[in-house]
C-alpha cells in the first residue's frame, strides 16, 4: 500500500516483499533424488553393454534419459539452476477500500525445463519405437512435447498473470497433441506388431499418461497458483521424475528382455550402420552377444 508520510516532502513506501524459497526438506529431498538418478543411470549403462547392438537403443535412451535427471538434480540441488521470479499481486477490497499491492519472489527451478526439454522427447522415443509408431507421427508428438515444455517454461518467468495463464494454455493443447498421438496412433501400431507388445503398450502408456497429467497439475497448484510451498513442489516432483524416469526406465528394459526378440529388435540403419562395410564391423562385433 503507498502512503504519504506527514513530512514537508511526501515519500513513497515501496510495496511489501515476500519470498517462497526451499528449506531443509526440498534441498535433501534434491540431493536424493540427484543419487537415484546416478545410480539408475550407472544401472542402465552397465544393462546397455551386456545386450546386442540390435537391442541397445532403449537401453541407450532410457540412460539418456536419468543421466540428463542427474545433470538437472546437480544444478538444483547446488542452487545453480534456480532463479527468483518476481510476481505483482493486487488484492481488491470491499466497500470502496483502496486496491493494495506487494511482490512475491518465488523460485523457479529452470534446470527442470532443461531437464524435460530434452527427456520427454526421449521417453516419447522410448514408447513410440515400442509401439512401431511411423515416422511423421513421431515427429509431431516430439514437436508437441518440446512446445509443451518450452512454453511451460515461458509461463514460469511469466511477467503478469495474464501470460502467465496464457502460456499455460497454449502448454496444455500441446500436451493434448502427444496424447492424441500416442492414444490414437500408437495403440494401434503396438496391437498390430503383436499381442504381447500392443498388452505392455497399453499398461506402460496409461501409465506414461496418469503421471504426466500429474505434472500440470502440480505446476498449476505451485508454480502457477503459488498455493503450497516450495519444499511441497520440489518433494511432489521429485516423485513425479522418480517414478516417470527410473522406474519407467526399469519396467520398460525388463519387460523388454521378456518380449520375444523378434517382436523388439531394430534392424536398418540402426543395426547396421550407413554402409554395408561399417554395417559389416558392426554387426561382427556383437555377433556373439
Ligand atoms: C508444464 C506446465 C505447463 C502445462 C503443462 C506442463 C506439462 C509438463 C509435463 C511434464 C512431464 C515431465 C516428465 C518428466 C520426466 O521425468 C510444463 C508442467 C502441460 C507433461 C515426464
Amino acid at each position: 500500500m503507498k502512503t504519504l508520510s506527514p513530512t514537508a516532502f511526501p515519500t513513497v513506501i515501496p510495496d511489501p516483499v515476500e519470498y517462497e524459497l526451499i528449506g531443509d526438506t526440498g534441498k535433501t529431498t534434491l540431493w536424493i533424488v540427484f543419487v537415484l538418478m546416478f545410480l539408475s543411470s550407472v544401472t542402465f549403462i552397465v544393462m546397455a553393454f551386456r545386450v546386442p547392438v540390435q537391442k541397445r537403443l532403449y537401453h541407450q535412451i532410457t540412460a539418456f534419459i536419468t543421466v540428463f535427471a542427474t545433470l538437472s538434480y546437480f544444478a538444483m540441488a547446488t542452487g545453480d539452476g534456480i532463479s527468483l521470479v518476481g510476481n505483482h499481486v493486487t488484492e481488491k477490497h470491499d466497500h470502496g477500500l483502496p486496491d493494495t499491492h506487494y511482490t512475491v519472489y518465488r523460485q523457479v527451478f529452470w534446470a527442470r525445463y532443461v531437464d524435460w526439454s530434452l527427456t520427454t522427447p526421449l521417453l516419447l522415443l522410448d514408447l513410440a519405437l515400442l509401439a512401431g509408431m511411423n515416422g511423421s507421427n513421431i515427429l509431431t508428438a516430439i514437436v508437441a512435447d518440446v512446445v509443451m515444455i518450452l512454453t511451460g517454461l515461458f509461463a514460469g518467468f511469466a511477467g503478469t498473470e495474464g501470460s502467465k495463464w496464457g502460456w499455460y494454455a497454449m502448454s496444455c493443447a500441446a500436451y493434448l497433441v502427444i496424447i492424441y498421438n500416442l492414444v490414437i496412433g500408437a495403440r494401434r501400431t503396438s496391437a498390430a506388431r503383436s499381442e504381447e507388445v500392443g498388452k505392455f503398450f497399453t499398461s506402460i502408456a496409461i501409465y506414461t499418461l496418469v503421471l504426466w497429467t500429474l505434472y500440470p497439475v502440480v505446476w498449476g497448484i505451485c508454480d502457477g497458483a503459488r498455493k503450497i510451498s516450495v519444499d511441497a513442489e520440489v518433494v511432489s516432483y521429485a516423485v513425479l521424475d522418480v517414478l516417470a524416469k527410473a522406474a519407467f526406465g526399469f519396467w520398460l528394459l525388463i519387460a523388454h528382455q521378456r518380449l520375444p526378440a523378434s517382436h523388439v529388435t531394430l534392424h536398418g540403419v540402426w543395426s547396421h550402420g550407413f554402409s554395408s562395410s561399417e554395417g559389416a564391423l558392426r554387426v561382427g562385433d556383437d555377433e556373439d552377444a
